[in-house]
This record gives C-alpha cells, structure tokens and sequence, in this order.
C-alpha cells in the first residue's frame, strides 16, 4: 500500500489517450500536421470562420464518443481508488476517458468535448451531436452562439487556482502522454519541483521538459502506467 506520497497530482496528454484511437497533436501524423492551430483552435480563428472550426469539433467529438478508455486510464483511476491520500487528476485532453474509467476527482483544463458553452448566456450544455452556428442554446434560445466548451490558445485554461494549489502541496507529480509544449500546463513540474514533490515523466519519448523530472520512464502508457501505479501500490 502507498504511504510515503500524501499528496499525489497527476497530469495527462493526448498521449494518454493515443492507444485508444484519438490522435495526438505533435506527433508525425498529429492533429495540429493537418490543421493549422491558429485556425481552429483560437478565438481569432472561430470569429474569422465558424463553420470551419465547428466541423472541426464536431469531427472530434464523433471520435471522442465513440473513444473507450485504456488499461492507462483504469490503472489511474485505481490509483485514485486505492491511494489513501488525495489523488488530484489534471488532464489537457478534451476526451472524456478518464470519467468513463471512473476517475472521480479530475480537472479538464482545456475543458470537453463533452459539453458545449453559449457565448450568449454562458451557459454549459452536455452535448454530443453536432454544434452549428444555426444552433440554438437550449437555456436563452439565442442563435449563433453556441461553441465547444473547449480552452482555445489565448484563452484562460479552467480552475487554474485550483490546479496551482493542489500542486503547492503535492509531494509526487506525474506527468504522463504529454509533450510539454502547451502552457501553462508545461510549467507544472516547476510548480511540483517549488514544492520539493518528487517528478516523474510517464511518455513514449523525452518531452520538453524531460529533463525537469526526477524520474522519466519510457514506453507506451497502456504499458508503463500499469507498471507504475503496481509499483506505488506494491510500496
Ligand atoms: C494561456 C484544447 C494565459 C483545444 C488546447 C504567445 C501568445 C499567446 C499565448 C502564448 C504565447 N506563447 C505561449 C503561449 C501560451 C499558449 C501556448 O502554450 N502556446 C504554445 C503553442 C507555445 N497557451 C495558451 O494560450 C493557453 N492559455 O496561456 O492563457 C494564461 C497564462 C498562465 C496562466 C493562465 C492563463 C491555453 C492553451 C490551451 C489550448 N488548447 N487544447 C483542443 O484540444 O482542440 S492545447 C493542445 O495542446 C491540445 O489540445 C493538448 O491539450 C495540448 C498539449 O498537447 P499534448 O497533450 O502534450 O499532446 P502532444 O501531441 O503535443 O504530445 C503527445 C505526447 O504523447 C508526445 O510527447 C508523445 O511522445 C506522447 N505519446 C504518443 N503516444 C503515446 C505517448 N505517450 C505514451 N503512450 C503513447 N501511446
């Protein structure tokens, strides 16, 4: 049983979800390979085309309900479940894999595609068709409004104060599936490191900020995060 970490913060990438069939964004054939970013994933870019930018999620979103979790995110789910102190997920994904593995206590930073928000009421709505720009909101009716409850880049990511509190306590962050590319999610492991939390870096390659982590295990994440959380647990 762990009991040497009190205080464990976790934060995920697209890397997570890879194995279960969604892409991620800087890999050779990534997300941001076939959409220019400043495009469709930027407030510039939906006011400039709309249309465009919500095929984009309603692409997205086909392939993010249909997505089920992987032998990752059941093994941080119970992790959750097993760890006797506080286990806080932070994930930048906007798939919803870590729910359906039954991760209960989890921060989407960069939101989900899940959810849809009106522009006009700020309302959120569970949502799972598609989103157009004749869509109306199901709260305050008006048109024209309605967007993937997604964080764009410019954007303010969700409970940010939540996220840097939890990681002034910490005393283990893992970081795993992300290239450490995105701010300011890429400057956890600095938080962790101010905390004096031992790093560790769960990825298929050294991300950016590699050499940051205390610890870097290499593999793919339906392997080495099974391995990890065994490990933990077995302590
Ligand atoms: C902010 C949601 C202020 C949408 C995303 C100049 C001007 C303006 C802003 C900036 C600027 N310079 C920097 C910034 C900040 C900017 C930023 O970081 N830009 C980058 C490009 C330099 N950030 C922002 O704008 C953020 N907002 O700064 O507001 C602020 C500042 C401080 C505090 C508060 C507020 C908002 C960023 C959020 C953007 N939205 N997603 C959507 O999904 O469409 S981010 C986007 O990248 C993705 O969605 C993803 O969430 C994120 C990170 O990508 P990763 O998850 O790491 O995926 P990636 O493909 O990169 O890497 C995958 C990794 O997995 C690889 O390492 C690979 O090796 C590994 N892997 C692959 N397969 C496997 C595997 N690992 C294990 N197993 C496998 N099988």
């Amino acid at each position: 049983m762990l009991d040497y970490y009190n205080n464990i913060v976790i934060l995920t990438g697209a890397g997570l979800s890879a194995e279960s069939g969604l892409s991620t964004f800087r890999d050779k054939d990534g997300v941001w390979t076939r959409h220019d970013l400043a495009e469709v994933a930027t407030p510039e870019g939906f006011a400039r085309n709309p249309d465009m930018v919500q095929d984009f999620y309603n692409a997205r979103r086909k392939q993010v309900v249909e997505a089920k979790p992987n032998a990752a995110h059941k093994a941080l789910a119970r992790l959750e479940k097993k760890h006797p102190g506080e286990v806080l997920t932070v994930t930048q994904n906007v798939d919803v894999l870590h729910e359906a593995a039954g991760t209960a206590k989890l921060i989407h930073m960069h939101g989900q595609l899940d959810q849809a928000l009106c522009t006009h009421c700020d309302a959120r709505h569970g949502w799972s068709d598609d989103i157009t720009t004749a869509t109306p909101c199901p709260g305050c009716g008006e048109c024209a409004g309605m967007r993937p409850d997604v964080v764009w880049f410019g954007e303010m990511p969700y409970q940010m104060d939540d996220i840097y509190e939890a990681l002034s306590r910490c005393d283990l962050f893992i970081s795993i599936g992300t290239s450490g590319s995105v701010y300011p999610a890429a400057g956890f492991v600095m938080e962790a490191k101010r905390a004096r939390a031992r790093t560790v870096e769960l990825n298929l390659e050294p991300s950016e900020g590699a050499s940051l982590f205390t610890e870097s295990i290499r593999g793919p994440a339906t392997e080495v995060v099974p391995q990890y959380v065994e490990r933990l647990l077995s302590a």
